[in-house]
Order: C-alpha cells, then structure tokens, then sequence
C-alpha cells in the first residue's frame, strides 16, 4: 500500500450529520481508491461495544475502546473515520494522546450544529423522548456534550451540505499530504 493511516474523528452531538458525513466521505475515498474504514454505532456498539450503556462511564470505556480500535486500522494503514458523540474532551485527548505516541495523524473534526436544530431534526424522535424524561442521561438535554476548543475542521451542518462537508475534509488531507 501507499497510502499512510490516518484517523478522521468526528464529534458531535446525536442527529448532527456526523453518521451522514461519514458515509459520504467513507465512500468518496473508496472512489479515489483508498482504502478507507468507518467505524459507527452500527458495527461498534451492536458488536464490540454491546455491553455498554450511556452514562458517563460507560461512555469514556465506549471512547476509549473505539480510540484503541480506529489506532489499530490507522496502523493497518486504513483512512478511520469515526463518528461518535464523544461528549467528553478528556476522552477525546485520551484517544488523541494514543494516536500522538504512535505517530498516527488523528484529525478531530467537529460537526457542529446547534441544539435546536438537531432537536428539530430529531429523526428518531430521541429528543422529544429525553425532553419527556423517558431517556436518560441524553446528551444536550441531561447529558453534557462538550464542543471542540481546537478542532482540526469545523463544520456547521445548518449552513454546510454533505458534498461541501466532504470537500472541505477532503481538502484537509490534501494540504496535509495525506491523500
Ligand atoms: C445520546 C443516545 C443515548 C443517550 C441512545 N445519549 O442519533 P443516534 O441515536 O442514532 O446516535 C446516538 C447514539 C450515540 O452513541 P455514541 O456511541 O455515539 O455515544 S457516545 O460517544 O457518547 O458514547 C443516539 C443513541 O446512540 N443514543 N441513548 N442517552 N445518544
């Protein structure tokens, strides 16, 4: 292989775009040819993660387990792209820090919209369930999420589409030598 490992970290709260974004990105690569891998609530936390739940704990061994796990393909040389609430910006360093020791490029990218729009969104209806008090601990309603300070790519999915979105990712690696 050419190509060198690097991991895309998305974080954002729950109906933000990060799983969008990372499909429309994912399959961009695989068009260039790269070989790109997402790792999402659909292979983790129905797999490897199904033993964990949503309160704080459980949420830092989710991130910590998932920074292991995309270090891993980024080391097999794969384009990770994650897309995860990650809430906490200790858990995010933490899998930041792990990327640093091995000398593997991680890229936070912070998809950012605000509350009322993904509340608005709501396409599972989760918000107006937590709103109820039917869900629990629900980040952004009874649950912290803590944005970015720093991130490598902001993205402000109420003004931004899916096609700018991977564009401006793209870019990124680009100017970075790692496309
Ligand atoms: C937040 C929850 C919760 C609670 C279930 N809080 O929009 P979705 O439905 O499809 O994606 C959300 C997903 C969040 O899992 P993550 O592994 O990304 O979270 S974290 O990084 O914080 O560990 C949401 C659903 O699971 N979901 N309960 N209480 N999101």
């Amino acid at each position: 292989l050419k190509q060198r490992g690097v991991t895309i970290w998305l974080t954002g709260l729950s109906a933000s775009g990060k799983s969008t974004i990372a499909c429309a990105l994912e399959q961009h690569l695989l068009h260039l040819q790269k070989f790109a891998y997402r790792l999402d609530g659909d292979n983790i936390r129905f797999g490897l993660n199904k033993d964990l739940g949503f309160d704080e704990k459980s949420r830092n061994e989710n991130i910590r387990r998932i920074g292991e796990v995309a270090k891993l393909f980024s080391d097999a040389s794969a384009i990770t792209i994650t897309a995860f609430i990650s809430p906490y910006r200790q858990d995010r360093a933490v899998a930041k820090e792990l990327h640093d020791k091995a000398s593997i490029p991680f890229i936070e990218v912070y998809i950012d919209a605000p509350l009322s729009v993904v509340e608005e969104r709501d396409p599972k209806g989760l918000y107006k369930k937590a709103r109820a008090g039917e869900i629990k601990d629900f980040t952004g309603i009874s649950a912290p999420y803590e944005a970015p300070e720093n991130p490598e790519i902001h993205i402000r999915t109420d003004e931004t589409s899916v096609v700018e979105a991977v564009q401006k990712i793209t870019e990124y690696l680009v100017s970075k030598g790692y496309l």
